[in-house]
């Protein structure tokens, strides 16, 4: 009974959906555990591309059940307009299941993450603007409102007032904006609570029958190792945890089930929103990084921040999350380059580190220490194994396994499922 996290194991868009698509027909359920729709999935089946922001990415293999756990945050009208978005494509989502313990985002959370960001001026993070931030503060502040709340108009109705009660103060004595409507939010939540009913379950429930019975379960994170709420660049992270530990806590797995975990890394760095980034290139070649890799955000259009492979970041993955495989994705976007920086370690002030430093300070003041490995100029996108890439493409990636300290088992050259190499 396999089950496997796929986690990012830098700052996001590392090509995990395109890593858990792959996987594809062999898998029974692929769970989202954590975030909403903050998170963007490109695949490529084909000519077809699909962007997916809370539907979990089993949903396009016909096979799959796709749950949304209970550590994720759901906008209930982005959720349906995505469902109806496959349907207009011939991609049924009837078979998804969705944890009646998942919080809801709520037209109040939009309006906070918006106006704190602009409180935070120059110190903003650099949100989706989505209301994760704020859902998931509700839900530790236990006034959240949750999945299983809509099954219920009378409980719905009492919570929003309890919350709205508190919260419309903020935004309006604070923020001076409109508060939210009580009712209107009701009418609007209960509206949604039709459509959604027939997918509510215990999915905890499911999934231990699933494994029980054998099933192939697929975690899939949302965001990466160095976004999580504690173990990332705080406090420029999600408000959430992508990184393995959380995988459990967000689909209600216990850890003695997990069989493995696949590190999804990029071949070079990439960053959206604010915080540090040691290797950023904010020259000519970061913008060469980004129009070749195309990285722009998946969900605001936002330019991604572009930079060298960090080997120290890679690391801290494998520690944080127990990596058990990495997927290096993207190695074709670095095809023509003469000579490949990766950063090895840091300095900081003076002093080489090996590890993330200690302290926020300190990671701010970091500073990359490259080493450089020669590059390749043939077209790598149609290789099919190790052995078809030419040899200083081959050497990169067994570099960067070795700095890494984690095996690196397949190699993405495409964006498209066969454009992958499995390394045995
Ligand atoms: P939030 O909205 O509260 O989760 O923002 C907090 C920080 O988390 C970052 N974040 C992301 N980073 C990379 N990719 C994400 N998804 C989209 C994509 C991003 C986009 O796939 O491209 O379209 O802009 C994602 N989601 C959240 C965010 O930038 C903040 O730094
Ligand atoms: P995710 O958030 O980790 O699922 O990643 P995103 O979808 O936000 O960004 C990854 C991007 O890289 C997508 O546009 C993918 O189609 C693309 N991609 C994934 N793997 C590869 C690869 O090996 N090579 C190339 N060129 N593109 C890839
Ligand atoms: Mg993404």
């Amino acid at each position: 009974m396999p089950a496997v996290v796929i986690v990012g194991a830098q700052w996001g868009d590392e090509g995990k959906g395109k890593v858990t698509d792959l996987l594809g027909d062999s898998v029974d359920y692929v769970v989202r555990y954590q975030g909403g729709n903050n998170a963007g999935h490109t695949i490529v089946i084909g000519d077809q591309k699909y962007a997916l922001h809370l539907v979990p990415t089993g949903v396009l293999s016909p096979n799959v059940v796709p749950v949304i756990g209970n550590g994720v945050v759901i906008d209930p009208g982005v959720l349906l307009s995505e469902i109806d978005g496959l349907a207009a494509r011939g991609v049924s989502a009837d078979k998804l299941l969705i944890s009646a313990n998942a919080h809801l985002i709520m037209p109040h959370h939009k309006a906070i993450d918006k106006v704190t960001e602009r409180y935070l001026g120059k110190n903003k993070i650099g949100t989706t603007g989505r209301g994760i931030g704020p859902a998931y503060g509700d839900k530790i502040y236990r006034m959240g409102i949750r999945v299983q709340d809509l099954l219920d108009p009378g409980i719905l109705r009492q919570k929003v007032e309890v919350v709205l009660g508190e919260r419309n103060q903020v935004l309006t004595k604070i923020f001076n904006r409109r508060g939210i409507d009580l009712d209107k939010t009701v009418e609007e939540y209960l509206g949604y609570a039709e459509r959604l009913k027939p997918h509510i379950a215990d999915t905890s429930l499911v999934l231990k029958k699933a494994l029980a019975d054998g099933r192939f379960v697929v975690l899939e994170g949302g965001q990466g190792t160095l976004l999580d709420i504690d173990h990332g660049t705080y406090p420029f992270v999600t408000s959430s945890s992508p990184t393995s530990g959380g995988a459990c806590a967000g689909a209600g797995i216990p850890p003695n089930k997990l069989t493995k975990v696949v590190g999804i890394l990029k071949a070079y760095t990439t960053r959206v929103g604010s915080g540090p980034f040691p290797t950023e290139l904010t020259d000519e070649m970061g913008e060469w990084l980004r129009t070749t890799g195309g990285e722009y955000g998946v969900t605001t259009g936002r330019n991604r921040r572009c930079g060298w492979f960090d080997a120290v970041i890679a690391r801290y993955a494998t520690r944080i999350n127990g990596v058990t495989d990495f997927f290096l994705t993207k190695l074709d976007v670095l095809t023509g380059l003469e000579r490949i920086p990766v950063c090895v370690a840091y300095d900081v002030d003076g002093v080489r580190h090996e590890e993330i430093p200690m302290t926020q300070t300190e990671f701010h003041h970091a500073t990359p220490i490259y080493e450089e490995f020669p590059g390749w100029t043939e077209d790598i996108t149609g290789c099919k194994s190790f052995e078809d890439l030419p040899p200083n493409a081959q050497a990169y990636v067994r570099k960067l396994e070795e700095l890494s300290e984690a095996p690196i088992s397949a190699v993405g050259v495409g964006p498209g499922r066969d454009q992958t190499i499995v390394i045995n």
